[in-house]
């Protein structure tokens, strides 16, 4: 049987590449970014898409490949992709939700208790010989009997909230509409209210345009000078110039990310405040994870050629 054609975006790695290879023959989007590198009678066999990373899937790429069906994503959020136009095409989307939620909530946790305690701060007093120069490092502050506000209870937020409550921490939490969750876990139905009830706002809405820069610069201030942000979905989601101001002059105490506008690339003055904790989009970045994520867009590409169900289709 020949094997289906497909293309693929970024590289993977040999566990994931190996699979892709038996299965499919992977034509691999141009460096350049220019699909006319890829001859017309190769766009033109190509039938899906597996598409990985950040860069924007809209209409130009998507168009030079006339007879895909599928566009299966390796990560949850699909916000790059124009999944309207997709659509409008009759191209399914699929993404990877679930096998990567407890990651990205023990990344999120894992950020919020570092910045709260400023443990890699402590880590250089002892490495750099000032415990023993200045003595003990200066203080830092409770998690215990907390507020915290969670923005989004999708998967993410709701395994975010989860783990939280373990920490003995009061849970607030802003959705669109009022969730089936436990109920001492409170409800806001307006960011800028759960920002102002809250000392800390974990970030776990879904990217998009809906959620463009909903972390205001109003909903900044409301966190106010004794808050922190921890952002673990998308850099889009926040007005980085305002958290950036806020950050400078001390009107907010201080952020978490892993998430940034414009990533790898990012702004420059985050690099000189010492009030923030910066990771390199890694919440999903663990072997078994990644495992994991690469299998379900395998599979959502076999079910596809073999005219099944798709597993976690987005449109
Ligand atoms: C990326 C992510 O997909 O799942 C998501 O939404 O942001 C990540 O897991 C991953 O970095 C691969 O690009």
């Amino acid at each position: 049987m020949t094997k289906p054609h497909i293309l693929a975006f970024e590289t993977y790695d040999a566990w994931d590449a190996e699979p892709m290879e038996q299965l499919f023959t992977v034509h691999r989007f141009p460096v350049s970014g220019d699909c006319n590198e890829l001859s017309a009678d190769t766009r033109e066999s190509i039938k899906a898409i597996a598409f990985k990373g950040h860069t924007t899937l809209g209409p130009e790429i998507i168009n030079a490949f006339p007879n895909v069906g599928l566009i299966a994503n390796y990560g949850v959020g699909y916000d790059t992709i124009d999944v309207t136009h997709a659509s409008s095409l009759g191209i399914k989307v699929t993404n990877t939700p679930d096998v990567l939620t407890n990651d990205v909530a023990d990344l999120a946790v894992g950020m919020l208790l570092a910045l709260n305690r400023d443990i890699i701060g402590a880590d250089h007093w002892v490495r750099t010989g000032q415990w023993a120069g200045h003595g003990a490092y200066p203080l830092q502050r409770t998690l215990t009997g907390v507020s915290v506000g969670v923005a989004g209870l999708g998967r993410i937020g709701r395994a975010v909230a989860n783990r939280l409550q373990g920490f003995d921490t009061d849970i607030h939490y802003y959705s669109q509409t009022e969730k089936d969750a436990p109920s001492s876990w409170k409800y806001h139905s307006s960011l800028i209210d759960l920002a102002t009830a809250v000392d800390i706002l974990m970030v776990t809405v879904s990217g998009g345009p809906e959620t463009a820069g909903i972390i205001s610069k109003e909903v900044i201030h409301a966190v106010g000078p004794d808050g922190l942000i921890v952002n673990c979905s998308r850099g889009s989601t926040v007005d980085e110039p305002a958290l950036l101001d806020a950050l400078e002059a001390g009107s907010l105490r201080g952020l978490a990310t892993d998430v940034f506008n414009n990533e790898p690339e990012i702004d420059q003055r985050f690099l000189n405040l010492n009030n923030v904790l910066l990771q390199p989009h890694q919440s999903s970045a663990t072997i078994e994870t990644r495992k994991r994520m690469g299998q379900l867009q395998r599979d959502n590409l076999l079910a596809y050629f073999s005219e099944k169900p798709l597993l976690t289709a987005v449109n």
